[in-house]
Formats: structure tokens, C-alpha cells, sequence
């Protein structure tokens, strides 16, 4: 085995990591990975994820944008979309540009910047994007999103999926990885429910966002690759 798939837990330990001719999945499960993931399953041309929400709001008077912003789960006054994955498979999202600011995927996506190849995994997507690696001969990070700089149930559990169909063609890295895969193995059957019990989940319910924790815990819906080509993502 040549490669190597390591885990990040967090955007504020992704300093530790060197990222240089890697590939980065980062993934965001509770929403914004699983959302980028839909909208181009839904056929957007491009998702332009940006980190400061002065900058989305730029895009607002531009000509051909649709533009969404999310803080604390909540969509921000005069952004036409929120974070909620049933709003990108409509019409509208067909061709279209998105720009989206989110509180922690977009953070983890622009802090990836230095890697080789950036790409948007989900639940969603799991299979097309483990797929697409192994065609890749390349050495893997999996940025995990989290929240506010915390470690998340939600994101590990997805790390520790993609490790699952990866374990073949790459070497475990330090113990992360290890702890991720561990974790799934010992909750895969029971998905659903383990997510709908995480910190987020609850957060969600609250402002009550509840079909959405389902959706996005899904495997394999979708088998789009979402890759950033520049500032966007194809
Ligand atoms: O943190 C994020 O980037 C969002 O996905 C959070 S939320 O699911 O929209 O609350």
C-alpha cells in the first residue's frame, strides 16, 4: 500500500496536517457537504463556498448568482437560500451559479486551500467519492468540518465510512483514523439514529429542522464528485 488516508477533526487542527499534494474531502454531514452535494446532483453549474459572509454579500448585486448564506443553523436575512437540502433540487438549481457562506463547511473548504485536489464529501455521495480516489494514486486528509472548532459525531462517522471502502488501497495514518473507523463499524447499522442524537441534530430540532438530519444521513443518493476547479466547485 502506497497511499495513506488520514483524519482531521477539526478546521482549527488542520494547521498540523500538511495538505501539499493531497487530497482534502472535506465534509460538513449536517449540512453544507451534503447540501453542495445535492445542488450539483440537482445539476448547478458550479458552488462557489465562501468562508466571510461580507464576501457572499457581494455576489447579492451581481448578475446570475443565487446565493445562500446559514449562521447557527439559521438562514441570514436577504440571502435568497438557506442551508436546507431540499431547496437545491429545485428547478431554479438547475445551471445555476451558487455562492454559498455556511458557519463551519465553507471555513473547512477555504482551509484546505494548499491542497492538490479539494473535494465534497457526504452520505450522500460516499461510495462515488472513495471510488474516484482509487483512481487517484494520492495520499488522502479528511477535513472534518465540526462545529466551532469542536469535533463532531456526524463528520468522524463519515471519515471512518470513506476509511471503510479505502482500508484496501490506503494506510491508516496516525490514530485518527483508526478511531473514526472504529466508531462507524460499531454504529453503521444503527445511522440514522447515532446522528439524530448528536449535538447538531438537537441544535437543528430546536429551530426545527428535523427531515433534513434524515436526508443527510442517506447513502449513496447521489454519485456526483464534487471537485473545486479555482473558486468553485464542479
Ligand atoms: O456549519 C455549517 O457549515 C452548516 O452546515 C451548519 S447547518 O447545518 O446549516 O446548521
Amino acid at each position: 500500500m502506497s497511499n495513506s488516508i488520514d483524519v482531521c477533526l477539526s478546521p482549527k487542527l488542520i494547521d498540523l496536517y500538511d495538505l501539499e499534494g493531497k487530497i482534502v474531502v472535506v465534509v460538513d454531514i449536517l449540512r453544507a457537504t451534503s447540501v453542495m452535494t445535492t445542488a450539483l446532483a440537482h445539476g448547478a453549474k458550479e458552488i462557489i463556498p465562501v468562508e466571510k459572509l461580507e464576501v457572499a454579500k457581494e455576489y447579492l448585486t451581481k448578475e446570475g448568482y443565487l446565493c445562500a448564506a446559514e449562521r447557527g443553523g439559521e438562514q441570514i436575512a436577504g440571502f435568497p437560500l438557506d442551508n436546507s437540502p431540499f431547496n437545491y433540487m429545485k428547478d431554479n438549481i438547475k445551471g445555476a451559479s451558487i455562492v454559498i457562506t455556511t458557519t463551519n463547511g465553507t471555513v473547512a473548504i477555504e482551509k484546505s486551500a494548499v491542497a492538490d485536489q479539494i473535494l465534497v464529501g457526504s452520505f450522500l455521495n460516499l461510495t462515488s467519492v472513495a471510488e474516484y480516489i482509487k483512481t487517484q494514486n494520492k495520499d488522502v486528509v479528511v477535513h472534518c468540518a465540526g462545529w466551532k472548532g469542536k469535533t463532531n459525531m456526524e463528520d468522524t462517522l463519515y471519515a471512518g465510512a470513506l476509511i471503510e471502502r479505502l482500508q484496501s488501497t490506503h494506510a491508516l495514518g496516525c490514530d485518527t483514523p483508526h478511531m473514526a473507523l472504529k466508531y462507524w463499524e460499531a454504529v453503521k447499522n444503527d445511522l440514522q439514529q447515532t446522528v439524530a442524537d448528536s449535538a447538531h441534530a438537537k441544535r437543528l430540532n430546536k429551530l426545527n429542522i428535523t427531515k433534513d438530519i434524515r436526508f443527510c444521513t442517506q447513502i449513496d443518493e447521489y454519485d456526483v464528485v464534487p471537485k473545486m476547479e479555482g473558486t468553485s466547485l464542479v
